[in-house]
């Protein structure tokens, strides 16, 4: 396999991702949650493997047991992959030795239970099992290869060739053999083998991986998996990729399809395939998606509602959904240079992927709801917890997909900062971050970043190493900004606005020159599209990219967020801490009212209107809900502002007396 430490290597596209070697993470916010994935989330998740015996289901099978002792879910063997794919890209970075020997101690304990044809998994395929590729729809066996896939991938791009990825290229083989042409013509119900077998052909350069990967794409949406109590747009099974017009059905599965989809459509310079993929994001996010980017309103089937049925006490907005939205607006963005990808990613990184994890990097949310109305109950720390029914975070779950997706992906944050083309070097998240790269062969570039970014509103790009002939950096100038500027600190440079989309500066630059780049971040308010019926007369603050939330634990004792009230017409403003302070009033109902026989009202009966207490509404980051304890949490307000109910309508008219007989009107 060829090697450079980063997830996505698209031979083809507007833009060269740059890899761990490139770009390095140094302080802030994401810095702060990546070195917590290193020396807790890490353990955290190989420890509750562990203990729950997803890990020893391998062991079972080396020891010819596992039809008797095999623990968890038909797909806890990717749980164990994510976590080596995670280790993996942590070695990469080279900061911990020790990394290196638990990668292999437990690539050790994979290895054996892989047969001598290369099937791998630990569910099916043994006496007393289900036989192999006997529940295509939800034996998830080409999923658990694809993330087994994806950490080989991993091991090879950030430590060279070893163990797991001789393991991976066993298994990709087998897949091949068994649903290639002349094999089983179907598709696996969980998406991911398509975009792991890309990857793989473009670390090894073999075609009969992408040839696959290509196959299964163009096999989906043609009715060879059986129709389940979900329907067929569930498994998006419904409707050939290339023919359909939005994401549907569950929401991991959708856009783990769509990432393959890209994969296949860039290195087979398909352009209809990836115009259709681009149609299908825009219109999920016009009409699917969650204030925080995330995905997903049925808790249900883990899927997408129809148009604009997002429900913020239903969001359902699994953790890994945004982890896969984060991953498919990278592959757009590389393939398209569009900034528009980074800011949905942007939304959803600070928005679902940093809520998730805990401060201390052991508990999780696995659904990110945008109201909780009843405070939670501290989740047990010695069982796993079902999957979205706690208002806490949990340390484990039945199905525990996010913990190890959260790990992978902040493992490999840096690779999602920047991007290079043969004219300069493009900035698409900030972070304190040092890059160095090629733009060509000796045309050396080395940058280093300075931001407090998402608090602060400045980011400095200070020059470090630069070639002698002009070259292009781009700015991202975020979605949300309104009054930026971006100018070459010194005296030759001009303070200049900038929009958002992406501001680019040419010229010859010199070590030591200075970029600034502002983008005011007064806190604003947002209001839903008036089709979110169950957002109506609501709105929410948004600052910079965070969007933020009222907690209980803010409001005076005995409260919970549903007696706040917002008043949109008066600005927010900055609060301490990086809380935001919104007028409102607390309207709670009278003590002791009891309430109505009935909760519905004729419009002319007005009810009874709260005596309200006014005051500022303390706000806080939606990332950091829930770490204070059990609380209440609301993201969209009730405004204060009410709607009259309509005057009633005049009584009818008493009917004219009839008219006698033999007159005209
Ligand atoms: O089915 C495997 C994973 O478990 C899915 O991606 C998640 O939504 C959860 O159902
Ligand atoms: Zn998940």
């Amino acid at each position: 396999m060829r090697s450079s430490v980063l997830p996505v290597a698209p031979t083809r596209g507007r833009l060269r991702p740059l890899g761990l070697d490139e770009v390095r993470i140094t302080g802030g916010f994401w810095a702060r949650r990546r070195q917590i994935n290193a020396t807790a989330t890490l353990d955290h998740c190989r420890d509750w493997m562990e203990r729950v015996g997803w890990i020893g289901n391998f062991r079972a099978v080396a020891e010819g047991r596992v039809h008797r002792d095999r623990r968890g879910r038909e797909f806890a063997d990717s749980d164990v992959y994510k976590l080596l794919e995670a280790m993996a890209w942590e070695a990469g970075h080279g900061a911990d030795g020790g990394l290196d020997a638990l990668l292999g101690a437990l690539t050790d304990v994979v290895a054996p239970a892989q047969e001598p044809d290369g099937y791998l998994n630990t569910a099916f395929g043994r006496p007393g099992q289900q036989p192999r590729y006997s529940d295509l729809e939800w034996g998830h066996e080409l999923y658990c290869f694809g993330h087994l896939i994806q950490a080989g991938v991993a091991q090879t791009r950030a430590r060279g060739e070893g163990e797991l990825a001789k393991i991976a290229l066993r298994a990709a083989d087998h897949v091949c053999t068994a649903f290639g042409p002349g094999g089983i013509e179907r598709v696996c119900g969980h998406p991911e083998i398509e975009t792991a077998l890309v990857e793989l052909a473009r670390a090894t350069g073999e075609q009969r991986y992408l040839d696959q990967a290509a196959l299964f794409i163009g096999r989906r949406g043609r009715h060879t998996l059986a129709e389940t109590e979900f329907g067929r747009a569930y498994h998006q099974d419904d409707q050939p990729v290339r023919e359909a017009s939005v994401l549907r059905g569950h929401a991991v599965r959708a856009l783990y399809l769509a990432c393959g989809a890209v994969d296949v459509a860039v290195e087979t310079a398909d352009d209809d395939l990836l115009a259709a993929v681009v149609r299908q994001w825009e219109a999920t996010v016009a009409r699917r998606t969650h204030l925080t980017g995330g995905m997903g309103s049925h808790h249900r089937d883990e899927s997408f509602g129809d148009d604009f049925v997002l429900p913020p006490d239903r969001a359902y907005s699994e953790t890994c959904a945004a982890v896969a939205s984060v991953m498919l607006g990278w592959r757009l963005l590389l393939a398209t240079g569009e900034p528009r990808f980074a800011d949905l990613a942007e939304r959803t990184l600070f928005n679902v992927v940093a809520t998730s994890p805990s401060e201390d990097g052991r508990a999780f949310f696995y659904a990110n709801t945008l109201h909780r109305r009843r405070r939670g109950s501290m989740p047990s720390a010695d069982a796993e917890s079902p999957r979205a029914a706690s208002g806490l975070r949990a340390p484990w779950f039945a199905v525990s997909c996010c913990p190890t997706n959260v790990a992978r992906t902040l493992a490999v944050l840096p690779a999602y900062l920047a991007t290079a083309d043969d004219d300069g070097v493009q900035l698409h998240q900030y972070a304190d971050a040092e890059i160095a790269t090629s733009l060509t062969a000796g045309r050396a570039v080395a940058l280093r970043v300075h931001t407090d970014y998402p608090s602060g509103a400045g980011v400095t790009v200070r020059i470090d190493r630069s070639p002698p002939h002009p070259w292009t950096l781009s700015l991202r100038v975020p979605e949300w900004t309104r009054g930026a500027t971006a100018w070459l600190t010194g005296p030759d440079g001009a303070r200049r606005a900038v929009a958002p989309g992406t501001a680019a500066l040419t010229r010859l630059f010199r070590p030591g020159d200075r970029i600034r780049l502002d983008l005011p971040m007064a806190p604003r308010w947002i209001g839903p599209d008036p089709r979110i019926d169950s957002l109506r007369g609501t709105a929410a603050v948004q600052r910079g990219p965070l969007v933020y939330c009222a907690e209980s634990v803010d409001l005076p004792d005995g409260h919970e967020v549903d007696v706040v009230r917002v008043n949109p017409s008066t600005q927010p403003e900055d609060g301490p801490d990086g809380t935001v302070v919104a007028a409102g009033e607390l309207a709670p109902p009278p003590d002791g009212q009891a309430d109505d026989a009935w909760p519905y009202r004729p419009l002319d009966r007005a009810a009874p209107a709260p005596a309200a207490e006014r005051t500022g509404i303390v706000l806080v980051p939606y990332h950091s809900w829930a770490n204070r304890g059990p609380s209440t949490m609301r993201v969209w307000l009730p405004t204060t502002a009410t709607t009259q109910p309509p005057e009633p309508p005049e009584p009818p008219a008493p009917p004219e007396p009839p008219a006698p007989p033999g007159t005209r009107p």
